[in-house]
């Protein structure tokens, strides 16, 4: 298929080149390539894109990225510098690229006011945050969206009519300590990242957050980060139990009505078309997004992968670039029919 919209699609700062080089020597079997790829924005992506068929691409900072510094003052500054950086570089390829805002998320107001200057001054498409922000005297505290304080940064994104990516990040400090360092192996993506999302994404579920900004839109990656699979046991529980539990009072409509309304999955390292045929069945072929997580996947495997799978027309044209078009308001994507 041509003209596929893809937007888990990751970036780095040359500047930060060495810790580049350290990630990519945790999770890449190339880390000299992942880290050309990474820093690179229009070249090499233009090129993989022009034969996998890719039209559009929608790129973020990589994670951990501003999560990961505790320092409020020093995480705003980057966050600032990487909005700057990615609008300079991808100006002029509107026809290609948009981008997610980068935003530190310590402190409510001033991430509110940062999406705002990014969707207004730059025109991003939303935001990706990389689950909870990093906080307190040593980083060992974690920062969810989930309460009321955060109620003002929702409030602005639903205002701005732009979706916010909750994108894993690797779990530090005493959580890595008690839970992850004697079995490191599960940390990223074969456990960590899908534990960290999903928690969080259901705190948000369970604390009423949708139910008080009801036009909110989140996109979760790797088909779904695991709730998917467990859409039955979930409901069941709430609905079963939802009186007894007092959740009534915060999660008022079902775990499928906020699949349905305002929660959307992608592709992104997850290529099996059995997976996604389940999840089709279980949030719908209209809540799907095509997405690879580029460059920790690559465009070959994610396109030949969607490309060959089988799938109705209509189905795989929805998810391929129709509800990118429609989410993000792509009316004058020009590749569309390509
Ligand atoms: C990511 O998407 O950020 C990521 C990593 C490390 C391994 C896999 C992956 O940071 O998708």
């Amino acid at each position: 298929m041509l003209g596929k919209i893809a937007l888990e699609e990751a970036f780095a700062l040359p500047r930060f080149e060495e810790k580049t080089r350290w990630w990519a020597s945790l999770f890449s079997t190339d880390p000299e390539t992942h880290v050309k790829e990474i820093t690179d924005i229009t070249k090499l992506r233009i090129e993989h894109a022009d034969k996998y068929g890719v039209g559009y691409q929608i790129l973020s900072y990589t994670a951990p990225g501003v999560q990961d510094i505790w320092d409020p003052a020093e995480a705003q500054a980057l966050a600032v510098e990487i909005n700057d950086y990615i609008a300079e570089q991808i100006q002029g390829r509107e026809d290609r690229f948009g981008a997610f805002a980068t935003l530190s998320m310590h402190n409510p107001q001033e991430a509110a006011a940062e999406l705002r200057r990014c969707v207004e001054t730059h025109g991003f498409l939303g935001a990706l945050v990389n689950d909870t922000q990093r906080a307190g005297p040593d980083g060992d505290d974690m920062i969810f969206y989930d309460n009321e304080s955060w109620d003002v940064f929702w409030k602005t994104a639903t205002d701005l009519d732009v979706p916010l990516y909750l994108h894993p990040r690797n779990p530090t400090g005493t959580i890595y300590d008690k839970l992850w360092a004697d079995r490191k192996w599960l940390v990223g993506p074969p456990l960590s990242f899908a534990q960290g999302v999903s928690l969080h994404v259901l705190g948000m579920v369970t604390n009423g957050v949708f139910d008080r900004h009801p036009k909110l839109q989140i996109i979760l990656g790797h088909l779904g980060e695991h709730i998917p699979f467990d859409m039955w046991r979930i409901n069941h529980w709430f609905e079963d139990r939802k009186k007894q539990l007092g959740l009534a009072e915060t999660c008022k409509r079902t775990i499928r009505e906020y699949f349905a309304d305002n929660l959307w999955i992608t592709t992104s390292g997850h290529f099996s078309t059995n997976t996604l045929v389940f999840c089709m069945g279980e949030v719908s072929a209209d809540r799907i997004l095509f997405s690879i997580d580029y460059p920790f996947e690559h465009f070959e495997d994610a396109c030949e992968w969607f490309d060959r799978a089988e799938l109705n027309e209509v189905d795989k044209r929805k998810i391929g670039r129709e509800n990118a078009k429609r989410l993000f308001k792509l009316g004058s994507y020009k590749d569309s029919e390509a």
